[in-house]
């Protein structure tokens, strides 16, 4: 090796933070927010993984920096969480400190890895300074009816004394289990805070349109808000005054509904059971509350259910149709209750095959032994008759409106979101449950709520967070009356929903402006949206959603100024083991960063995982790779300083200098690395074959490295003789004039005949232009089955070939 990368490392990463060199500037007229997904500090520590994204970050931040941006480039911990709980219940000690030693440990390595983050404006969701204002978030939701109370099912162990997060929850036999202990869980209802993120699932839906994602990201969001138009249809009862309404976005199959569907969990079930029946009924309730949602719809799964005894009464046709409870059928989608035609529904079909019911075809289609879903006419459908899908649905749904027996209606498959958690390692909720019944916030003037010191953390074994152990803590008094606090915990998501405007408002270190004041507003508004997000694509749909759902509520209350926080965001790739499966401790293939920074250095580290393709593409890692980035910055280092540099240009350089210039800026400007870093790579392959080098290009070189292999940039930087920063220099420009492209079109003739043009480079060498004719379809064709006689080139104008 060339150069000692520790020594290099070492002493720039001091000269960095002794320097405040990646300070937040707010001197330009121009600015970048430039945001990585933040990390949870496991106690795992880094990943190889993570620094791919925070190298994609780094590079960019670095360029625009040059480029004389503002630049907001900041970090900080997602720091509240299970691991931190679960080990607290195991050891006894307090969840903060082994936090806080994580944090330790993760910023020492990102620190090794030399990004340039501005720990001035180090973040910790954990801290009160910081969930002061989560709080207060909570609290403007609370007062905007976008926050309340309901009976949610939870994830109840009876054994464990304690709800399970999903995650916690393991499915054997069709079956929830904890995953500690193999216990049963079931659903149990509980008074859990949900925050309506329905009423934005327009908002959320259209704010898309504008944003820069990968369309794949953008659907998957659709898909989750899952808007559909349909009809919600009033069935009667025969002999029973209850209703049923069902959603179906297929009114037009109504005449095909051959019976009805409720799901076990329907809260009308029990109103409408005939006696004899109600004993099955009841048991299959009983039997589903051991299923997940998911299980519920997996379509490989046979069809359950149980018979009512009742019958309902199809509005248009005035037919009979009996009424089942089955699990296919979901409590909260729609009305949780369905019309169903088995001859054009695959769940249907399979239902009605098990259970013996009728499957009437109303759409015409080639064979009846199996349902019919595509596109086709009416039949068997009096009012319908021959008409197609969507002409159908809406004269059923006119003749419905019009006899009040069923109206249009939109639904979401988005849920209101579950907002609280029976953990005591959360937010607390600002909130107090006072012995008249009512509920009151607590002033903002008190906040933040504190999460109770305290050395013993335990299940409370009610299903209640272990907060509710801690009598000191939630017996309070409120205008005197006694109050008791809320004892459930906000879930992680929480704090993540806003940390991106945290890092705007920090002054220093968790230290805050005041989120609504006008100080804040304007810093908003010069630093909003956030130009580049980069993070996993396990983010895709909740967090992004959360956070968006936050930011739009906030933007409705005039706190922030841009209707979306993220304008542009890249999922980046994940980097597979070497054997190219997915790194896991079980697998034993797990990288760690610290041994590859030690080994080859951090800017090797960047450079490959910067190189080693596009970003958003998943890649095993390769230790080859890994030595050719080392080789490579060896070789970079030994052209700098051994090359004869001078001050005049030249100009057997300007070509290639300025080629290279133009593409690096637009190849990093649209994400593209791994290409910028080939065009670095070409530059030193041509540059190492003159004698000398006119320094400003090497200066340029240098800079642009910079973004790469910061520490070898700074190194190379000051060896010519700078005394400042390399990251403080300015980009370099390139002079358009000297790239013109020089190329010439070459005829190809075949015994003077002309058979195909070629478009080259002026003074491509003879045996380039043979190559690359012989590559030209035509000419492979017309010289099948010759004999070459003889070649004739004349260079920046002809090929012929003699032939025979
Ligand atoms: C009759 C029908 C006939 C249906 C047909 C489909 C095909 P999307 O598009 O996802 O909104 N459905 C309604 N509520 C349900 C619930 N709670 N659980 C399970 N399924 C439910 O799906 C709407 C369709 O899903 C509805 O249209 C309903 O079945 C079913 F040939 O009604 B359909």
């Amino acid at each position: 090796m060339e150069f000692s990368h520790k020594a290099i490392e070492k002493k720039w990463q001091q000269f960095w933070e002794e320097n405040n060199t990646f300070k937040t500037t707010n001197s330009h007229n121009q600015k970048a927010y430039i945001l990585d997904m933040f990390p949870y500090p496991s106690g795992s520590g880094l990943h190889v993984g993570h620094p791919k994204g925070y190298t994609a970050t780094d590079i960019f931040a670095r360029m625009r920096r040059l480029q004389e941006y503002d630049v907001l480039h900041p970090i900080g911990w997602d720091a509240f969480g299970l691991p931190a709980e679960q080990y607290a219940l195991k050891t006894g000690n307090d969840p903060r400190e082994f936090t806080a030693k994580n944090i330790d440990i993760f910023r020492k390595q990102l620190k090794n890895l030399g990004f340039s983050f501005d720990y001035n404006k180090e973040i910790n969701t954990s801290h009160p300074n910081y969930y002061k204002i989560t709080q207060w978030i909570f609290e403007q939701l609370y007062k905007n009816n976008l926050a309340e109370i309901k009976e949610v099912d939870v994830n109840w162990c009876e054994e464990l004394g304690t709800v399970l997060a999903n995650e916690e929850v393991i499915i054997v036999d069709g079956k929830m289990l904890s995953e500690i202990g193999l216990f049963p869980v079931v659903k149990k209802p509980m008074r859990q805070w949900i925050l309506k993120i329905t009423k934005y699932a327009d908002r959320l839906l259209d704010g898309l349109e504008n944003l820069d994602w990968p369309n794949s990201l953008k659907e998957l969001q659709r898909n989750w808000i899952g808007k559909s138009i349909g009809v919600e249809i009033m069935f009667d009862i025969k002999n029973n005054n209850n209703k049923l309404n069902v959603f179906t976005t297929r009114a037009d199959t109504i005449y095909g509904a051959t019976y009805i569907v409720l799901a076990p969990e329907h809260p009308d079930v029990l109103k409408i059971i005939e006696d004899e029946f109600k004993n099955n009924i009841l048991s299959y309730i009983e039997e589903t509350k051991t299923k997940t949602d998911l299980e519920r719809q997996d379509t490989k799964k046979i069809k359950t259910g149980s018979f009512t005894g009742r019958y309902a009464i199809n509005p248009i046709t005035k037919e009979e149709i009996p009424i089942y409870i089955a699990d296919y059928v979901l409590k909260d989608y729609g009305s949780g209750a369905v019309m169903a035609v088995p001859a054009h529904d695959e769940r249907d079909w399979e239902f009605a095959t098990k259970y013996n019911l009728p499957k009437k075809f109303v759409l015409a289609a080639k064979t009846n032994d199996k349902p019919f879903i595509g596109e086709s006419i009416h039949i068997n459908s009096e009012l319908v008759n021959g008409l197609e899908r969507e002409k159908a649905i809406e004269v059923i749904a006119n003749w419905l409106i019009a006899n009040n027996k069923g109206n249009w209606k939109t639904n979401y498959k988005l849920r209101d979101w579950l907002f609280s958690r029976q953990r005591f390692y959360g937010e607390p909720f600002p909130v107090l449950f006072l012995e008249d019944g009512s509920i009151a916030l607590i002033p903002e003037s008190e906040l933040p709520l504190q999460l109770p010191q305290t050395d013993y953390i335990k299940p409370s074994g009610t299903g209640e967070s272990p907060l509710a152990n801690v009598s000191d803590w939630v017996n309070t008094t409120y205008n005197n009356l006694s109050a008791k606090r809320e004892t459930n915990t906000m879930p992680q998501w929480a704090g993540s929903c806003w940390y991106y405007l945290a890092y705007i408002l920090a002054v220093k270190p968790n230290e805050f402006i005041d989120i609504k004041s006008d100080e804040a507003m304007k810093l908003f508004k010069k630093w909003l949206p956030v130009d580049l997000y980069i993070g996993g694509q396990e983010h895709a749909v909740l967090h992004l959603l959360y956070a968006r759902f936050w930011h739009q509520v906030l933007f409705d209350l005039k706190i922030v100024p841009t209707p979306e926080p993220f304008y542009k965001l890249i999922n980046q790739g994940m980097i597979l083991g070497p054997n190219g499966e997915k790194m896991s401790k079980s697998r034993g293939n797990v990288i760690n960063p610290d041994d590859i920074v030690a080994s080859h250095g951090a800017d090797t580290l960047r450079l490959y995982e910067a190189f080693m393709g596009p970003i958003d593409a998943t890649l095993p890692w390769s230790y080859d790779g890994l030595d050719g980035s080392r080789k490579w910055l060896d070789r970079v280092y030994r052209f700098v300083t051994n090359k004869k540099m001078i001050d005049i240009n030249d100009e057997s350089l300007d070509f290639a200098y300025n080629e290279m210039v133009s593409k690096v800026t637009t190849m990093i400007e649209t994400m593209h690395f791994n290409t910028a870093i080939s065009q670095l790579m070409t530059f030193i392959n041509i540059a190492n074959k003159h004698e000398q080098m006119y320094k400003k290009y090497v200066e340029g070189f240098i800079i642009m490295l910079s973004c790469f292999a910061p520490h070898l940039a700074e190194e190379l930087y000051s060896i010519l003789g700078h005394k400042t920063s390399v990251a403080l220099a300015k980009w370099p420009s390139f002079d358009a004039s000297k790239i013109i492209k020089k190329s010439v079109t070459i005829a190809i003739q075949i015994n003077g005949k002309l058979k195909a043009t070629i478009d080259v480079d002026k003074t491509t060498p003879k045996d380039e232009l043979l190559r690359l004719s012989k590559e030209q379809p035509n000419i492979i064709l017309n010289l099948k089955g010759k004999t070459i006689l003889k070649e004739i080139v004349v260079i920046d104008k002809i090929v012929n070939f003699v032939v025979q």
